[in-house]
Formats: C-alpha cells, sequence, structure tokens
C-alpha cells in the first residue's frame, strides 16, 4: 500500500466535498474504476450472535443497556444456529459471514467461542468478519491463529464530535483496538456513521483519520443512521442523501484501493440513491433481510436492483456461489 497517501489535511477534504455533484462523481468513478471493476460490488451477510444488554452507552444504538429500545437480551448463539446460517448466506450467494457481539470487549471465555464459530464458518469456504468491542493485543493475535480475515471496530464520527454519541469508550480506545487488529495481520474494517447531527466538517475529519491510519483499513463501512425508538438520536434530522453520496465520493478518492461498503441505512434509500453510491465509488453492501438488530432490504429487491443496474455479485477466486448475479 505504499504509493497510497496517509497525510490528508483537511482542507484537501474539505475542498472535496464542495465540488460541485457531477465534478466530485466524475472523480471519484474514475479512481473506482481504475482500481476495481465498475459493475461488481462484494456481498457480506451480518449475523447477531450475541444480541443487547451491552454496557456501552452508543446513543445511536438499539443494544445498549442505557437505551429503552424493548430489544430482548440473547445469549451467545449455539455454534450449530451460526453453522446454517452462515451455510444460508453461503447459498444466497454471500462471501463474507460477519459475526457481531453486542460487547465493551469479548472476555476469554466467550472468545473461544467464537473462535469455533470462526473455524467452523471458515470450513464453508466463507471469509469472516467478527465485531466484538474493543481487543487486546493478544486477543487480535488468537483471532489471526485461527484465520480470521477481518475484523470490524469502527471510529464511527469524528474525534471532536464523539464525545457527544459515546462516554464509555475514547476514540484513543478504538484507535488501539485498530493498531492491535493491524498489527496481527487482520484485515481492518473501518467506518463510520453518518446523520448523527455531525457537520460536514465532522464527516471529513472522520475519513481523515480513517485515510491517516498507518494503512487504509481494507473495508470502510459507511452506515447511515438507522433510527431506533428508545435512543436518544431517534427523531434527529435525517442527512440529505446527496451528503450521504458525497461523502461515499470523498471515502473513495482518499482511500482508492479500500472496498468501500454502503452498510446501514438502505431500507430508508431509494433504488436510486443506492445507484449513485455504487457509482461513487461503493463496491460493498450487506444482503440479506437483517442487519444485526434492524431490518435491511428483502433479498429478492436487491437481486432485482442488482439487475436493473448490471451489477454482479464479486465472486470469491476459489469459490463461486451464485444466485446474487445479474
Ligand atoms: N459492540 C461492538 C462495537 O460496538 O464495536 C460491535 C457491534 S456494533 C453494533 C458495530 C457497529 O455498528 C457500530 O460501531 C456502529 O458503527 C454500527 N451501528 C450500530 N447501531 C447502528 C445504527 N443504529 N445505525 C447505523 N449504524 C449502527
Ligand atoms: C457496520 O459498520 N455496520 C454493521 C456492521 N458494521 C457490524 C452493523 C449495522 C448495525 C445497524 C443497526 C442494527 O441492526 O442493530
Ligand atoms: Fe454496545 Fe456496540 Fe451497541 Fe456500542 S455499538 S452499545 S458497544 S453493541
Amino acid at each position: 500500500m505504499s504509493d497510497l497517501r496517509t497525510n490528508w489535511t483537511l482542507n484537501e477534504i474539505e475542498v472535496l466535498f464542495e465540488l460541485p455533484f457531477n465534478d466530485l462523481l466524475f472523480k471519484s468513478h474514475s479512481i473506482h474504476r481504475s482500481n476495481f471493476q465498475p459493475n461488481q460490488v462484494q456481498v457480506s451477510t451480518l449475523l447477531s450472535i450475541k444480541t443487547g444488554a451491552c454496557p456501552e452507552d452508543c446513543s445511536y444504538c438499539s443494544q445498549s443497556a442505557r437505551n429503552d429500545t424493548g430489544l430482548e437480551r440473547e445469549r451467545l448463539l449455539p455454534l450449530d444456529e451460526v453453522i446454517s446460517a452462515a451455510t444460508e448466506a453461503k447459498n444466497n450467494g454471500a462471501t463474507r459471514f460477519c459475526m457481531g457481539a453486542a460487547w465493551r470487549n469479548p472476555t476469554e471465555k466467550s472468545l473461544n467461542h467464537v473462535i469455533d464459530m470462526i473455524e467452523a464458518v471458515k470450513a464453508l469456504d466463507m471469509e469472516t468478519c467478527v465485531t466484538l468491542g474493543m481487543l487486546e493485543k493478544n486477543q487480535a493475535l488468537r483471532l489471526k491463529d485461527c484465520g480470521l480475515d477481518y475484523y470490524n471496530h469502527n471510529l464511527d464520527t469524528s474525534p471532536e464530535f464523539y464525545g457527544t454519541v459515546i462516554s464509555t469508550r475514547t476514540y484513543q480506545d478504538r484507535l488501539d483496538t485498530l493498531e492491535h487488529v493491524r498489527d496481527a495481520g487482520i484485515n481492518v474494517c473501518s467506518g463510520g456513521i453518518l446523520g448523527m447531527g455531525e457537520t460536514r466538517r465532522d464527516r471529513a475529519r472522520l475519513l481523515q483519520e480513517l485515510a491517516n491510519l498507518p494503512e487504509h483499513p481494507q473495508s470502510v463501512p459507511i452506515n447511515d443512521l438507522v433510527q431506533i425508538q428508545g435512543t436518544p438520536l431517534d427523531g434527529i434530522d435525517k442527512l440529505d442523501s446527496f451528503e450521504f453520496i458525497r461523502t461515499i465520493a470523498v471515502a473513495r478518492i482518499l482511500m482508492p484501493k479500500s472496498y468501500v461498503r454502503l452498510s446501514a441505512g438502505r431500507t430508508e434509500m431509494n433504488d436510486e440513491t443506492q445507484a449513485l453510491c455504487f457509482f461513487a465509488g461503493a463496491n460493498s453492501m450487506f444482503y440479506g433481510d437483517r442487519l444485526l438488530t434492524t431490518d435491511n432490504p428483502d433479498e429478492n429487491h436487491d437481486q432485482q436492483l442488482f439487475k436493473r443496474l448490471g451489477i454482479q455479485s464479486e465472486k470469491r477466486e476459489v469459490s463461486a456461489p451464485t444466485s446474487l448475479s445479474a
């Protein structure tokens, strides 16, 4: 990744955001085209392996014990349920299976269970991703040893806005976890959430933080806030769609070889907005009718969307899942 810049200035990023929409999309799409197949999108499926009762206070989240969202607390899922969900995801065309747990950090005992899950999903010939909260160095090494492909841990927003959203862990805690994951040799998946009341400058600062990490994250999820009743962010003004698309475009320009994931929030987006996100440089998404605790567009709808746009789901070299192809 040595030819990639990790020294973007805030001013350079703000100038990109301010370009006329067509100029910005022309630029980001050109960069996208020179680094990726423009009509291919990588598809991952999510599963919540441990839901609810999280001790953290993330003000967007249905799973924080501090938010009265009516979510049932669930124990860690048994291994056979994980295997059947992953098998179904694979048969539906997903190449990566992402497992999320509502933890501040995993205990040693829970990590052992997650390692069994990762090994079982890998045995299905799928890529694996987990998101378990903060990780220590030795825990990251254990995950690398069992063959984990990606670890998701988002910066969520700018360092300046962060304190208004979460108080129970710091921005530096997040950067430390990313360092442990990167140093262990696991692919980093890190991005953020838009539409939490942040300014354009905050969006630019989030992208600056991501792009100026020692290495660009291999995967950059951009979530549009899913508003959840009972959370402090419920009812906040929705972000303008064009601003969401602009943010995807700027992410593509700053991190030209990273997968940019059009992540949570697609149920509230029309097809035209999603199409513009793909044009702007998004080349990954979650497929399957559930995210972690909220809905995702149903599979038929996404298959139709791919057909209408002539998009194909990206195949892994070693396996060829099929049902999402146009
Ligand atoms: N508990 C772990 C953690 O926070 O690191 C892993 C699971 S957490 C649900 C994973 C990510 O999902 C969060 O960092 C956040 O960026 C995203 N997320 C959670 N709730 C969301 C919501 N309502 N809308 C959009 N994104 C959300
Ligand atoms: C990410 O950035 N988005 C996904 C994944 N990483 C784990 C999670 C989205 C969660 C949306 C709200 C929910 O379903 O609870
Ligand atoms: Fe817990 Fe993760 Fe939700 Fe924060 S985002 S409350 S850490 S599950």
